[in-house]
């Protein structure tokens, strides 16, 4: 394959609650993450201090992140991307004062990047919020939430401003659609009024951060998060075809916003035909004229949409329902694996909104053999990640703007939907198992080498 542009930026993505743990030290308050032990889609449970779910201990990364930073220096990342905990900053979220211990733990955390030359690419909320800000005020669906999401970001610009340059404002912010609690913090038999209405001061929120980034760090750079839920019409009727326009939209609606700065027109028609009323102020349109610098995307896969109910064989990814596409395979999971899909995601992507893109997820969840010596052959793995990658030069070539590229969970880590471990996405295997036994040693799979070996050549050995 031709290189990838110089300035390509390579590597990997984390997310706080799914590698932390820690998940009560250094004075952190609990997350919505915190109390679904069953995964971030999962039912709410009240937890109580020494809970030993999975997720508490989740794979140490608190603590053991010298050394995978390490090993991640090994494969010759240019970028990490990153989480911070909010809950580690504002334990309750409503505090006057952040917590100076969590500002110090990721003050040390983006230390040990800088020593490696590595980029950190920071999300501000990957699908966790301060569980007290749920309890007392009702999550995104108060107003008040704003303010002290844009406390929250104010305080980490400022702390960090000389430290990270790259910003991501909400993980896969259009998942809050479908799983309120997890994005917005609403029961999950919220009215759809309820859930847009949350979802608006979420958006509004966003673009809080957007225009204090631009005034905190004029040299930073800050980007939406979206789950690029590329829907395919299933046949080329007309209805079918338009169906796909529409689910395309329900994901799209989220970047219009964030890029453009306002609501798009087929947003206000479904509003006003589904009787849904949604409080927009002067103050909030000023607001949403913040507008993004870059989008970035998480990709597994595709599926097909028709409006015939008949052929609804479905497939399923984390939460989203779709048809079976017939021309694809997929993965354990059920999740439909298409490389070409990606190559299109990112044309789209660029002819609609115009500006640079970042995948910062994709990956092959699996379950990994370790053989008698020790070894973890995950071809399988290789495969996925080689396919999608040729792929993304596909669109460089086709004039697409991409920044760089960050796998998910390039050391295993406790999956979102399910909060097991045997879901594994790394090229480093952690010895832990879904009851949370193990050593958690860190050891490297074939892939490591391999991914090691392409970024070396930027992208050449494709
Ligand atoms: C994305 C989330 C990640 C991650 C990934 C894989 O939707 O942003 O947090 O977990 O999906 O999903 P899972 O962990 O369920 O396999």
């Amino acid at each position: 394959m031709k290189a990838f542009p110089k300035s390509f930026l390579w590597g990997g993505a984390i997310a706080a609650n799914q590698v932390e743990g820690a998940y009560l030290e250094g004075g952190k308050g609990l997350s919505t993450s915190d109390v679904q032990p069953k995964g971030v889609f999962g039912d709410v449970v009240e937890r109580v201090a020494g809970d030993s779910a999975l997720k508490d201990v989740a794979i140490d990364f608190y603590h053991r992140y010298p050394e995978d930073i390490a090993l991640f220096t090994e494969m010759g990342f240019s970028c990490l991307r990153v989480s911070i905990a909010w809950t580690r900053i504002f334990p309750n979220g409503d505090e006057a004062t952040p917590n100076e211990a969590g500002l110090a733990y990721y003050d040390k955390l983006f230390d040990e990047l800088a020593k490696y030359g590595i980029t950190p690419l920071v999300t501000l909320s990957h699908y966790e919020m301060p569980w007290g800000l749920v309890k007392q005020y009702g999550g995104w669906g108060s107003r008040q939430t704003i303010g002290f999401f844009e406390r929250y970001a104010r305080t980490v610009f400022s702390r960090y401003k000389a430290k990270v340059k790259l910003w991501l404002t909400f993980n896969e912010i259009n998942m809050s659609l479908h799983a309120p609690m997890t994005g917005v913090g609403l029961p999950e038999n919220s009215s759809k009024e309820a859930v847009y209405q949350a979802i608006h001061h979420q958006l509004v929120a966003s673009a809080l951060a957007v225009k204090a980034c631009h005034e905190i760090i004029p040299d930073g750079k800050i980007g939406n998060m979206l789950l690029g839920g590329l829907m395919y019409p299933l046949t080329c009727k007309p209805e079918d075809v338009l169906e796909a326009l529409q689910e395309n939209r329900s994901w799209q609606l989220f970047g219009d916003v964030q890029c453009r700065g306002a609501y798009p027109g087929y947003m206000l028609r479904y509003f006003r035909d589904n009787g849904i009323r949604i409080e927009i102020t002067a103050a909030d349109r000023e607001a949403l004229a913040s507008t993004v610098d870059f989008i970035s995307f998480s990709y597994y896969m595709t599926g097909c949409v028709t409006t015939d109910k008949a052929l609804n064989q479905q497939a399923r990814g984390n939460i989203l329902s779709m048809v079976q596409n017939p021309h694809l395979a997929s993965s354990e999971w059920g999740w439909q694996i298409d490389p070409v899909g990606l190559r299109t995601l990112l044309n789209m992507l660029w002819d609609r909104w115009q500006k640079p893109l970042f995948i910062v997820e994709n990956g092959l969840g699996a379950k990994d053999k370790v053989e008698a010596d020790g070894s973890i052959n995950d071809d399988y793995r290789i495969a996925y990640l080689n396919n999608h990658l040729v792929q993304v030069r596909e669109a460089i070539d086709d004039g697409v703007e991409v920044m760089g590229y960050t796998s998910w969970g390039p050391i295993d880590l406790v999956s979102a939907s399910k909060a097991e471990i045997s879901k594994r996405y790394g090229f480093i295997y952690v010895d832990r198992d879904d009851n949370g036994n193990g050593t958690l040693a860190r050891s490297r799979k074939k892939s490591f080498y391999w991914y090691r070996d392409v970024i070396a050549s930027n992208g050449t050995i494709l």
